[in-house]
């Protein structure tokens, strides 16, 4: 007994002296494991990030990851819906083996999730904006996140448990925090682990000031397919979420209308964001949406003139949130930049899913179609991945922690559905999985997209409809990228839609999903929205 607490005391003396001497030489931490700073933001298009080739809006700070880094064109995301997305993320597992299969599932944190196996390995953690998953965050030694979907102006954040309102806007309130744990809030011996995760760009879409007049004058050219008709694709057909038809005039295009005029669903909803402001933020906000309003009012635009009009608005408010998420970004890169911390921390950029920029008639997200299925995804590590590196690999949000873990050398358990994509990253190893398998479940609810999963292959999708009506459909990517013509009953196709089952009930076995599971899930999404609440 005595020996064996005399030899504690020896070795933590050393540990102690050792440590101590470290320090002192050094003058900094000892650990050279990387940093990792994960920038996620909500329902950002890859179209609307200027690196990957559309000229919609300029983002220099984010396109620096790409010209520093790596980007990938074909990155995709498992279940494209903001908590669902996350909570794969974290856990590094599909929705139907991590349970948060949709927005309204709770979240069981008590999970395995890897930045608490980043914690237990000696990392220093944090977890700061927008989250949305139910409950304390767990693997966290700082938090201070939204609650929900949280708000933009003078937004409440839970800092460590304790909810407070803050005020200012949302996004720069995000960046700020991060900056001050990163400066000051953090254990500056061990490596790190940041999610800096904004809100932005998700609807309402509300901008800051700063940002008011930028494209205001600029009307956007709508995409090739924007009057789609929906010909074949009786899910595409069942949709609520078409700009021309379903943008809110209140909500959406923020036309406040206190005497009643505008027809809207969200009247109270819309008054509810409002109201946050400040009476000089009110001031500002009116100043630029008064006259707007006034203008419709005089002289309101009918039939496709109103397509357009809404259009613009749209994209006008939606790019403008997107300017100071890059702000943000920039910001936290200069900090990295001015304290020697670039060359040996892996920055992703990414967001819980892409979006509708107008493509199929549409905004918000969801469908296993390209906009929505891919999600912007740039990762720069100057110590590993050469710049300029570019990447069609099918990578996936459900990939991200196994890269992580092995960035930091801590081992990936067994259970992990994802695979490391580091060889990718670095150029040693350009193959990769070649498919991406996603499941989509939120139905019936806004929007209106119907229940769905599906496997994507280098060319081909194969995705399926359930339970009413039941039906296929498959898109050939290299002759119909965007994906309007389903031909899954096409006799040429026949071989391929043959392979392409074959395919997909591997996919489904190797994961452990099935058509059992997808019933216990409506089964059980049913029962909540008949449950009086
Ligand atoms: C809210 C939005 C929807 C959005 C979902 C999911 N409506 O319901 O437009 O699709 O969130 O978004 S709103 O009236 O609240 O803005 S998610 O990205 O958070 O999953
Ligand atoms: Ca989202």
């Amino acid at each position: 007994m005595k020996s064996t607490r005399s030899s504690i005391v020896i070795v933590s003396l050393l540990t102690f002296l050792l440590g101590f001497a470290a320090h002192d030489v050094v003058g900094a931490r000892t650990d050279s494991r990387p940093n990792i700073i994960v920038i996620m933001s909500d329902d950002h298009a890859y179209q609307a990030v200027s690196a990957y080739g559309h000229d919609l809006n300029q983002t220099p700070n984010i396109d620096r990851l790409a010209n520093e880094g790596a980007l990938f064109t074909r990155a995709s995301v498992t279940n494209s819906i903001c908590a669902p997305s996350r909570a794969v993320m974290l856990t590094g597992k599909h929705s139907f083996r991590n349970g948060k299969v949709d927005n309204i599932q709770a979240f069981d944190w008590e999970q395995e999730n890897f930045a608490k196996l980043l914690q237990g390995a000696g990392y220093n953690t944090a977890l700061i904006g927008k989250i949305h998953l139910n409950g304390d965050p767990k693997g966290f030694d700082y938090s201070n996140v939204l609650p929900g979907q949280g708000h933009y102006y003078n937004p409440d954040f839970i800092e460590n448990g304790v909810l407070k309102q803050f005020p200012g806007y949302v996004t720069t309130l995000t960046t700020d925090f991060a900056l001050d744990w990163l400066r000051e809030g953090r254990d500056q011996e061990k490596p790190f682990l940041l999610l800096y995760h904004q809100k932005a760009p998700h609807r309402a879409w509300m901008p800051e000031k700063k940002y008011f007049d930028l494209y205001a004058d600029r009307s956007f050219a709508m995409p090739e397919n924007f009057f789609d008709d929906y010909e074949g694709r009786p899910a595409a057909a069942n949709h609520e979420m078409g700009v021309w038809r379903d943008l809110d005039l209140v909500y959406d295009l923020k036309m406040r209308d206190p005497a009643g005029e505008f027809q809207t669903k969200y009247r109270q909803l819309w008054e509810s964001h409002y109201g946050r402001m400040d009476p000089a933020q009110m001031a500002a906000w009116d100043a630029h949406y008064l006259p707007i309003i006034a203008d419709y009012k005089k002289n309101p635009p009918q039939g496709r003139d109103l397509a357009q009009w809404k259009f613009d608005r749209y994209m006008r408010d939606y790019l403008r949130c997107i300017q100071s998420v890059d702000d943000g970004v920039g910001e936290v890169l200069d900090y990295l930049d001015e304290s020697g911390l670039t060359e040996n921390t892996i920055v992703v950029y990414t967001s819980d899913q892409g979006f509708y920029l107008g493509e199929h008639g549409w905004f918000d997200k969801r469908f296993m179609y390209e906009e929505s299925f891919r999600t912007p995804l740039l990762v720069r590590y100057p110590k590993e991945v050469p710049a300029g590196q570019r990447s069609e690999a099918l990578v996936q949000n459900l990939d991200l922690a196994n890269t992580f873990l092995d960035y930091a050398g801590v081992e990936a358990p067994d259970d992990l559905q994802g695979e490391t994509f580091r060889a990718v990253l670095n150029g040693s190893d350009a193959d990769f999985r070649d498919f991406a398998y996603y499941t989509y479940y939120e139905y019936p609810a806004e929007h209106s997209v119907m229940r769905h999963y599906g496997v994507r292959t280098d060319r081909y999708k194969l995705i399926h409809f359930y339970p009413n009506p039941d039906y296929w459909e498959l898109y050939d990517l290299e002759v119909d990228p965007t994906e309007m013509n389903n031909v899954y009953k096409d006799p040429a196709y026949a071989q391929i839609q043959a392979q392409l089952h074959q395919k997909l009930e591997d996919v489904r076995a190797h994961y452990g999903d099935s058509d059992e599971l997808n019933q216990e899930h409506l089964d059980r999404y049913m029962k909540f929205r008949e449950s009086p609440r």
